[in-house]
């Protein structure tokens, strides 16, 4: 039985991820590292500090810099970002997204948020969809970056339920893994090819159907 929907954030609620890349880029011109978008599609879902040293190991410079150094451009990163989502707004929602969530409302299911990112809530105020979320897992308290399922478990022991009982929603590969190994019933969103370990893939968040995931979720638990 279906007691809680847990979603991603960037790339499922809002598209937060031209703005991490326009942040790491600025610091990867600054490096002399090229950062271009098809290397930051490995970026998604990934911690900061994470994000950092596969930078660095993609320009040859992971021997390069100390703890310090590398917690300053860290810092510098998430300031510029920080700067770039200021103006985010209930517009930047992606389509299909509030349907999505008043239907789960509606039929009393919990809905948590399982993000990698440390602004996740500043963003979902921005959006103004801070008030839909039973609990927002705090990315600063997880030591796992996804693929692992801490921040997922995180957020179905924060809303108290069992995690066989819940439905992830990922736009990342990462993410999904970490969906499968938490347990809980894995939502793509995106390309299938990518994402074909998911239970079921949607193109785009445009065509999430509370209906369809149901009837699969029902389905695939009784076999
Ligand atoms: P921050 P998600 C992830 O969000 C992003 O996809 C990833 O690119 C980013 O590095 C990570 O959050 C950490 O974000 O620097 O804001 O703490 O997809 O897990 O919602
Ligand atoms: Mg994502």
């Amino acid at each position: 039985m279906i007691e809680a929907f847990i979603f991603d954030l960037d790339g499922v609620i809002t598209d937060t991820a031209n703005y991490h890349y326009l942040a790491w880029k600025a610091l990867g011109d600054k490096l002399g590292i090229k950062i271009d978008e098809e290397f930051n599609e490995t970026l998604k879902g990934i911690s900061r500090m994470e994000s950092l040293e596969r930078i660095l190991i993609y320009g040859n410079k992971q021997n390069d810099f100390t703890v310090k150094e590398k917690e300053k451009m860290a810092n510098d990163k998430n300031q510029y970002y920080v700067e770039l989502i200021k103006n985010i707004s209930p517009k930047d929602i992606l389509p299909g997204i509030e349907k999505l969530l008043k239907d789960i409302k509606s039929n009393n299911i919990k809905i948590g948020l399982a993000s990698a990112s440390k602004n996740a809530t500043m963003v979902l105020e921005n959006l103004g969809l801070k008030e839909s979320f039973d609990f927002i897992a705090d990315a600063s308290k997880c030591k796992n970056s996804k693929p692992n399922p801490e921040i997922f478990l995180m957020a179905a022991k924060g809303l108290g339920i069992n995690p066989i009982n819940c439905i992830g929603v990922e736009d990342a590969i990462a993410g999904i893994d970490a969906i499968n190994d938490a347990n809980m019933y894995s939502v793509g969103v995106g390309d299938e090819s990518s994402l074909g370990k998911a239970n079921i893939v949607f193109s785009d968040t445009n065509k999430l159907n509370f209906k369809y995931i149901v009837e699969n979720y029902s389905c695939c638990s009784n076999c």
